[in-house]
């Protein structure tokens, strides 16, 4: 269908992409029917894609969109970020019911809570996003984008070099002519390698909103991935026995840089307390079952057999790029986890081939996926733009919103023999000897269950009193740590003493800014 002349509104959008999930007919919104030549072919409309492509045209440039879905946005509003955001918001409000039990007006009991209607309220109405995807990128970002449609780029060399057209991409049957191709066809999660690994009842966070048509009651998770401690925290708090099985301690992965071990401590006894079965070094050895998954067998930490009853299994394993088609296509070069191998500028080994995204291998985010295809764009349109992404805030979740950004504890003092830190409770204290940090989400724990009311650290270098990380466990903090990174990161960094001269939002998430202000009149800083 071609919707190119047609204004469409958004509940126009959610019927055509519902009557499009069932077929494979392309949805076309092309300016001068795809003739000429566009300066950048995107291949994959996710987060990278959109809003590279969305880029190059604020820049004044002509980019074409090509997904393989009918909507536009990717797997975050499908299957990724967005599911999970909900699973995790209902996982806090369950935990609150579940650790409140019995006090004031709390009453959920051990009812198990139906994980299958959550989902079930994903599915119903995850259309609305796709559909403002699809609307946004037409009506108000004027791009250009062929939807429901596989895209494949032809051999370099097979395109005539009129109009500076160096790539032709294929997809709905069309040829579209490009100077430049920009891959983000994203990852996917890689597969459990084990006896028994087909059989029904075993799930990831794609299949697990495609394909759930039971209540599980028994979970077994394998891997220690941030979907692995998202979802289980989850299920858990539903009601779902959970068991998560993952070789390196939780949260103690290389994948997941700067977790500084006092917060990581609070965190994983706090999973614990809340009933989740954690069993660190241990390896899956076979699934085994019938109609459906039944039991779990894993090696332990000391080489002994562990068997885990279960009626689902959760595959927290991570993900790998998907760069086969793109390596087939044009040859780009990859790493050893096959990600496309780019510069800072998202330039592959392919002259006039860009890689964008989760393709490109970790940090599977959303900031970087869209910033890489904003740097691409950039290029593209002349500018020789850099991003570079080994510093970031990072954040999941439990049944908190676990949130960091800068150097852990341990981290700083390697670097430094003057650290010191602000921490709330304090350093030397119990959970729940103090009602404390007792911020925004965290009130009512405070005063029924202390040791619940989460955790916070500052870590400060004395000498320059230069702040080098923030580590948070609690409620809405996320907001705060994407510009507190911003601020660590300038040049002249941010001080102890900037921070104390902030004015906090009392009683607010984190209580950096005051507890910076009761320390920064010392000229020697000690910790607090
Ligand atoms: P994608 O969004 O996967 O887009 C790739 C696109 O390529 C898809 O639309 C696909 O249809 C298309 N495609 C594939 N093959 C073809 C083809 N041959 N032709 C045309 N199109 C094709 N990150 C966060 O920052 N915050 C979160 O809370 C968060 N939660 C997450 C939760 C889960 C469960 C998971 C798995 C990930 C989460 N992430 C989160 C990571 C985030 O979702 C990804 O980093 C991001 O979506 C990557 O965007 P992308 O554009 O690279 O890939
Ligand atoms: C967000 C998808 S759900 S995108 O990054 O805006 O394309």
């Amino acid at each position: 269908m071609d919707v190119s002349r047609n204004s469409v509104s958004m509940e126009q959008w959610s019927s055509i992409i519902d009557e499009r999930m069932l077929d494979d007919e392309p949805v076309l919104n092309l300016q001068r029917d795809g003739e000429g030549t566009y300066d950048a072919v995107f291949i994959g409309g996710g987060a990278a894609g959109r809003f590279g492509a969305a880029y190059l045209r604020a820049l004044g440039g002509r980019p074409l969109v090509i997904d393989r879905w009918p909507f536009l946005g990717g797997s975050c509003p499908h299957q990724a970020c967005v599911p999970h955001h909900l699973f995790s918001e209902s996982a806090a409000l369950l935990d609150r019911e579940r650790l409140l039990d019995g006090k004031l007006w709390f009453g959920l009991g051990e009812r198990k809570v139906s994980i299958l209607d959550v989902v079930e309220v994903f599915r119903h109405g995850r259309v609305a996003a796709h559909a403002f995807m699809n609307w946004q990128t037409k009506a108000q970002l004027e791009v250009e984008y062929v939807l429901n449609a596989p895209a494949r780029v032809l051999p370099p060399g097979s395109t005539p070099g009129s109009d500076g057209a160096r790539h032709t991409v294929e997809a709905a049957g069309r040829a579209f002519s490009a100077k430049n191709v920009v891959l983000g066809i994203g990852a996917r999660q890689n597969p459990l390698d084990a006896p028994g690994a087909d059989l029904p009842g075993i799930f990831d966070f794609a299949t697990l909103v495609e394909e759930l048509d039971y209540e599980p009651r028994r979970a077994v998770i394998i891997g220690g991935s941030k979907v692995a401690v998202e979802y289980g925290s989850f299920f858990q708090a539903a009601g779902c026995a959970t068991t998560i099985l993952t070789r390196s301690p939780l949260l103690a992965t290389q994948s997941l840089h700067h977790v500084d071990a006092d917060l990581r401590r609070y965190v994983v006894e706090g999973m614990r307390k809340r009933g989740v079965e954690i069993v660190e070094g241990s390896s899956l050895l076979e699934i085994k079952g019938g109609d459906r998954v039944e039991r779990v067998i894993a090696s332990g930490p000391d080489g002994e057999m562990l068997e885990f009853e279960c009626d689902f299994v959760f595959n927290g394993t991570g993900e790998s790029p998907n760069s086969e088609l793109p390596r087939q296509w044009l040859g780009v070069d990859t790493g050893p986890r096959g990600e496309i191998l780019v510069d800072k500028r998202m330039r592959t080994s392919v002259e006039c081939v860009y890689a964008v995204g989760d393709i490109i291998g970790p940090p599977m985010e959303m900031f970087k996926a869209r910033k890489c295809g904003m740097t691409a764009a950039r290029n593209i349109m002349g500018e020789a733009f850099e991003f570079d992404f080994s510093e970031y805030p990072d954040f999941f979740h439990t049944t908190y919103d676990v949130t960091w950004v800068g150097l852990s504890e341990e981290e700083a003092r390697a670097q430094s023999n003057d650290i010191v830190v602000i921490q709330m409770p304090p350093k030397g204290m119990a959970d729940g000897e103090i009602p404390l940090p007792c911020s925004e989400g965290t009130m009512l724990y405070a005063f029924l269950r202390p040791e619940f009311s989460g955790f916070q650290k500052c870590v400060v270098d004395g000498r320059s009193r230069r702040i080098l990380g923030f580590h948070h466990v609690g409620y809405g903090a996320k907001d705060a740590f994407q510009y507190l990174d911003y601020l660590l990161r300038r040049p002249e960094g941010l001080t102890i003493d900037e921070m104390g001269q902030m004015n906090e939002l009392f009683l607010n998430p984190e209580h950096f800014i005051q507890l910076c202000r009761l320390r920064a009149g010392r000229r020697e800083l000690v910790d607090l």
